[in-house]
């Protein structure tokens, strides 16, 4: 699975991802299966007028064009004349491209599975600690329910979630090479930016579940991403974003008990 093209021998990116500045969010997944694989990406959150291209292509008056329909929310890829959203949508369609998955057969939806419920899981679902009654009003305005809501995801969904990713790890077609799906793929990525995404949100819940030694699979995983050279000289460079007011966000009283 070699990727296409590495970041040295373009000058001119091939890929543009259109996503908001000044958080990691849903782009944050697209960067990290660009930077792992070494292809060059142009990336208009760190570019100028950074919120217009994203508004261009989700606002209400936003048509799409004679190939691509109107895309609802960011990310969004550009790749040549294709314009498209819905994060899973877009790792389906780099993956095969980027070196980081097939390009057919059944494993295609089986990566799908397991990315759909990473997302699911450790996106969404932390997502939804700090709004859980409405997206586009404040955290102030919805706290006494994600007070709630927290608790529950601390106590049972999270655990859950991280059976299941244990199981998957345990399980025969994971191979115990460590990582989900036999060889390493973007669902591994995907696994990692969603697990350090939940970490930052709940640091003491997240320590406690590793004391419990039950999840040490996902943990070694999420060790063992880190440490891909292209990641790790990522992760250190500033073209990482630091966490803000996006999807993983923390708030020290959603880890607290009345
Ligand atoms: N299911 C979509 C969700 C997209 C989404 O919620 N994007 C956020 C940013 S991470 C956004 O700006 N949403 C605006 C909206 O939903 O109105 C995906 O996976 O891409």
């Amino acid at each position: 699975m070699a990727p296409e093209t590495r970041r040295s021998s373009k000058t001119s990116p091939e890929y543009e991802l259109i996503y908001w500045p000044g958080i990691p969010g849903r782009g944050e997944v697209v960067r990290l299966l660009f930077e792992d694989a070494g292809v060059a990406y142009k990336d208009t959150a760190k570019a100028s007028r950074a919120v217009e291209t994203v508004l261009a292509h989700s606002a209400p008056e936003s048509a799409g064009d004679a190939a691509n329909p109107p895309t609802f929310a960011p990310p969004v890829l550009r790749h040549g004349g294709l314009v498209i959203n819905q994060l899973p949508n877009i790792l389906l369609y780099l993956a095969p491209r980027l070196g980081l998955g097939p390009a057919s057969g059944n494993e295609v939806y089986h990566l799908n599975e397991l990315a759909l419920t990473i997302l699911d899981g450790l996106l969404a679902e932390v997502h939804e600690t700090h709004h859980p009654i409405a997206t586009d009003q404040y955290y102030d305005e919805q706290k006494a329910e994600a007070k709630k809501r927290a608790k529950a995801f601390r106590e049972a969904r999270l655990p859950k979630f991280l059976g299941y990713l244990q199981r998957v790890l345990d399980g025969e077609r994971s191979g115990g090479g460590g990582w989900l799906y036999g060889e390493f793929t973007y669902v591994d990525l995907v696994l990692f930016q969603c697990f350090d995404g939940t970490k930052y949100a709940f640091p003491k819940t997240v320590e406690k579940l590793k004391k419990t030694g039950k999840y040490d699979g996902v943990f070694r995983l999420y060790d063992a991403v880190r440490e891909r050279p292209n990641i790790k000289a990522y992760l250190e460079s500033d073209r990482r974003i630091d966490y803000a007011d996006g999807i993983w966000r923390h708030y020290p009283e959603l880890e607290e008990d009345e």
